[in-house]
């Protein structure tokens, strides 16, 4: 089911229309309420009247994390303080938080995309929602809850933790739907495994998971175990929260509401604009905001942009899946190396499972970096001649890729601890 066809799949001139439209409304209201973009639309030279397309996007200035710390608390908000009914952050890894605020009509719109979300997953009235994202500042819990309301899903608020609790409700409950992020996804399929629950006592069919990067080999793990079809769904804070985009059954990339955030490819060195197709930095505008529209957000999230129809019906710009950061770069004795890189060697070995820690330390002067990854029990059972040779395996394949050398420890199952939000893959010891 689509949720919203008219915007869904409107014509794309169409939309483009309506997006020069709103972008230009957006501006004059901040150039006119927010002193920061007031300051950079002056810096850059440029008025709402100046936009004539969409592609003039190009010439306002970009917005970055840095730029909202500056204004921490609320010097980024565009109402007076008073219209605000909600607010959320994002603490992130250093320091200041984000501020997010919402009027009654962004919280509004907000559970309108993400109502757009859950049926892109496969979501309808008739579904019994179970919304395992933390609830709090986080946006991911009252994100999902909002919108299954609006769907007329039947919402379990469950909130993230508590594995054994959740999966009696889901049972009990009969849950169809549910959403967490996959890493938790994949503690709950453990606990359903251990319990020695048979899966015909379940009822779910789809699950929306995001909030972090991860693997095909764990969507796998996820849909085998839980025998569910798993959705992608992406959004951060800074644009709204969940319900920027995702997956619909079709799994070729995540439909964005680009009705409400317009979205670019920049090359995050020269940050010039990037053609449709090629790879970058993602960049969006909100355009339908009121408390807390941000103008070219850079994102750090590196992907492409497709923009023809695709099967499902859907007019509306898609994205491929998020695999890594360009900030989640580590530097290891001066080589550049992306967590993702390891985990696409983890993936393709036949004996590890899908749960890793990279632990980097220093010994002297010299970086070093250890991979912790699970096996099964039945490996690790084995001789240690037999653990030894996968060990190997694994540091000759990581060196290939990565062209330094690691360390690699195999662990026991359930040793790496499990998180029940956002998955701790990286553990740097070494003094800043
Ligand atoms: O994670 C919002 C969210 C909640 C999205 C629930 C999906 C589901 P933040 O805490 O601000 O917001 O983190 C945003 O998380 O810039 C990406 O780096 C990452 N991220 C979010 N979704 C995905 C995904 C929420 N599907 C940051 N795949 C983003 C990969 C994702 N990374």
């Amino acid at each position: 089911m689509i949720w919203d066809p008219e915007n869904e799949c409107m014509d794309p001139e169409q939309r483009r229309e309506l997006q020069l439209h709103r972008l230009r409304s957006t501006v004059a209201r901040l150039a006119a309420n927010v002193p920061f973009y007031q300051q950079r639309f002056a810096e850059a030279d440029v008025s709402p009247l100046d936009l004539k397309s969409v592609d003039d996007l190009r010439y306002l200035p970009f917005t970055t994390k840095d730029d909202l710390r500056e204004t921490y608390p609320t010097g980024m908000i565009a109402v007076p303080l008073s219209e605000l009914v909600r607010i959320h952050s994002s603490s992130g890894t250093t320091g200041t938080p984000v501020i997010a605020g919402y009027t009654r009509r962004d919280v509004d719109i907000w559970a309108e995309t993400i109502a757009r979300t859950i049926c892109l997953g496969g979501g309808t009235s008739a579904d019994i929602l179970q919304v395992a994202y933390g609830y709090g500042l986080f946006t991911g819990g009252l994100g999902l809850h909002y919108g299954g309301e609006r769907v007329g899903c039947t919402v379990i608020p469950m909130s993230a933790g508590n594995t054994a609790r959740q999966v009696m409700m889901m049972r009990d409950l009969k849950s169809t739907m549910l959403a967490c992020t996959p890493s938790y996804a994949l503690t709950i399929a453990d606990e359903i495994v251990d319990s020695g629950m048979d899966i015909e006592q379940l009822h779910l069919r789809n699950g929306l998971f995001g909030a972090e990067v991860w693997s095909d080999s764990s969507r796998a793990a996820i849909e085998s175990t839980l025998n569910i079809k798993a959705h992608d769904i992406y959004g951060l804070t800074e644009i709204i929260g969940p319900g920027v985009s995702a997956e619909c059954g079709c799994s070729c990339g995540l439909h964005i509401c680009d009705d409400h955030f317009i979205p670019e490819i920049i090359d995050p060195e020269t940050r010039e604009v990037l053609p449709a197709g090629e790879r970058g930095e993602l960049v969006f505008t909100c355009i339908t905001k009121e408390a807390f529209p941000v103008i070219r957000f850079r994102t750090r999230d590196i992907t492409t942009l497709h923009y023809e129809k695709c099967e499902c019906g859907r007019t509306t710009t898609r994205m491929d899946r998020v695999t890594g950061r360009d900030d989640d770069m580590l530097i290891i004795r001066g080589v550049n190396v992306f967590p993702s890189q390891i985990e696409n060697v983890l993936v393709n070995i036949e004996e590890t499972l899908p749960h890793y820690q990279l632990v980097i330390t220093k010994e002297g002067r010299l970086d070093v970096l250890e991979v912790q990854v699970e096996v099964s029990s039945e490996i690790f059972a084995d001789t240690i001649r037999g653990l030894e040779a996968v060990e190997d395996k694994i540091r000759r394949e990581l060196a290939s890729a990565l062209s330094i050398q690691c360390r690699v420890k195999l662990v026991e199952p359930k040793s790496i601890e499990r998180s029940i939000g956002k998955a701790k893959r990286v553990i740097d010891l070494r003094e800043e």
